[in-house]
């Protein structure tokens, strides 16, 4: 049992994943027949979808061994202009599990056999999607344990909501392992779709009428969508305390980045997100296993920007793409094009090192995805501790990093209408909420209070804004492109 368990650690620590077998992205050009085409050329059991962005289609074929040859065919094929892996994409490692010294330990002498006291992690290990609330139970007064959320102070928030709390109007999609929306602090800020909203010709509700009622291609999608089982029901769906300390998965990373950018203020419950007022679009494209791929990230990035968010939060990056490969994920870099486009923001997770390892990594040299794409509506945010140092596992880059924002040790909404800075803890010892996922969502939050005072601005505006703002510390000069920490009150005034 020992040695298997130090195996799935270094499994965790140490494995690159590759891309799926053979699943494919394929550009075709812009001629509306090439897909009729493309089906047509491809052997026989072979899926085609088209993903909705810049002509990218995803291929997949039954037998693996016929993908390589399907390939070299294709691009071939005058009517493709590009061919890639299905590159799959993830959350980043736990740092402050990764760096465990007892885990080390562990690793390092796998003949110890004191007892190993795996804790269960309560209000994880969820494996159902419960049903949509259309609304909580309301409340009001102040929010009670917003005193932990030390981030909130160090950014200047309160100062920032003497302006404003945040507009409904204003919807940030969270893009990630889903969220717990029936997370009291949370359920009354999510996003409903209006187009499957009310009564439709027959005089049924449109939320359940199995109709897509705002031809948006998506049925019943009241909330968002769940793109890795492809439902209405973009829950949080989380693995178990063993799981999370041996193979990794998702801990319930959506519904901790959620409430930092919007729980819901003045409730009298929980806490409250840097734009308490704005609205949370859920888009799971991460399995509870915290992995997904590049078509799911796609989907969801065209979702989001279709239907009405203004601002992206995403905290994960490649774990399939190298730096160096020569190929690159070309299919994420064209969604990211598109976002920018639609005149979104894109905030994105600087990286917990190189690939999830090898920490206090320059991103100039060794880059990160998606935050260190050259698109300009990015934000790339490194994280900081309560003294505003760079948490040890940031990614930093001079050029290529902008901000740095709250994210060691973050309390935060979790999973089952609980509220955490801890994972779990085990050997006495407690797993933090740390890393540039949790430093993305403030950066997200701010970028919606901005825009819900301001909104005729443009996503370059708004980006402006936030990093000529900054407090500049003596931490983060040389480190990041505006020398700083988010300073939201500083931000409102900019
Ligand atoms: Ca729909
Ligand atoms: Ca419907
Ligand atoms: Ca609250």
């Amino acid at each position: 049992m020992k040695t298997q368990l130090v195996a799935f650690i270094t499994t965790l620590l140490f494995a690159n994943v590759a891309f799926a077998g053979s699943d494919y992205l394929i550009k075709l050009d812009k001629d509306p027949t090439s897909a009729a085409y493309l089906q047509a050329t491809l052997p026989e059991g072979a899926i085609v979808e088209d993903l909705g962005i810049a002509n990218w289609h995803r291929v997949q074929v039954p037998d693996s061994t016929q993908g390589e040859a399907m390939l070299q065919s294709l691009q071939a094929k005058s009517f493709v202009k590009m061919t890639q892996k299905n590159y799959k994409l993830g959350l980043f490692a736990n740092p402050s599990l990764v760096q465990n010294q007892a885990l080390q330990a562990l690793i390092a002498n796998p003949q110890n056999d004191s007892p190993f006291p795996i804790p269960d992690n309560p209000g994880s290990g969820s494996s159902d999607n419960p049903d949509i609330p259309t609304s909580g139970s309301g409340g009001s007064g102040a929010d009670p344990l917003f005193n932990r959320q030390w981030g909130m102070d160090q950014a200047n928030v309160r100062q920032a909501w003497q302006n404003t709390k945040g507009s409904s109007e204003i919807v940030v999609a969270v893009i990630d392992t889903g969220v717990d929306y029936t997370h009291e602090d949370l359920v009354d800020n999510l996003w409903r779709n209006p187009g499957e909203t009310g009564r439709d010709a027959q005089g049924r509700d449109k939320a359940t009428n199995g109709i897509d009622d705002d031809q948006n291609g998506y049925v019943d999608d009241t909330i968002g969508w769940d793109f890795v089982t492809n439902d209405n029901k973009p829950y949080d769906l989380s693995v178990s305390g063993l799981e999370i300390i041996t193979t990794g998965g998702n801990p319930g990373h959506g519904t901790h980045c959620a409430g930092n950018v919007a729980a819901r203020g003045d409730n009298g419950k929980g806490i409250a997100g840097v734009a308490p007022n704005v609205r949370i679009m859920s888009l799971r494209f991460l399995s509870e296993k915290g992995q997904g791929t590049t078509a799911d990230a796609i989907k969801a990035v065209r979702y989001a920007v279709d239907n009405g968010a203004q601002i992206l939060s995403n905290s994960w990056g490649s774990v399939g793409e190298d730096p160096n490969d020569r190929e690159g994920n070309q299919a994420l870099r064209d969604a990211v094009t598109h976002s920018m486009n639609q005149g979104t923001l894109f905030v994105a997770a600087a990286g917990n090192g190189k690939q999830g390892r090898g920490y206090d990594n320059d991103s100039d040299s060794q880059p990160a995805y998606p935050a260190s794409y050259q698109m300009e509506n990015i934000i790339s945010v490194a994280a900081i501790d309560v003294n505003g140092n760079l948490g040890s596992f940031s990614n930093w880059g001079r050029r290529t990093v902008d901000i740095g924002a709250p994210g060691v040790a973050v309390f935060s909404t979790t999973v089952g209408d609980k509220y955490d800075d801890t994972v779990i803890e085990f050997f006495g010892q407690k797993i933090t909420w740390d890393g540039t996922s949790m430093a993305t969502p403030h950066v997200a939050g701010a970028a919606a209070l901005y825009w819900s005072a301001y909104p005729n601005k443009t996503w370059r505006e708004v980006k402006s804004a936030i990093l000529n703002s900054v407090q500049t510390t003596n931490q983060l000069s040389g480190k990041t492109v505006s020398g700083g920490q988010l300073d939201a009150s500083a931000m409102m005034n900019n």
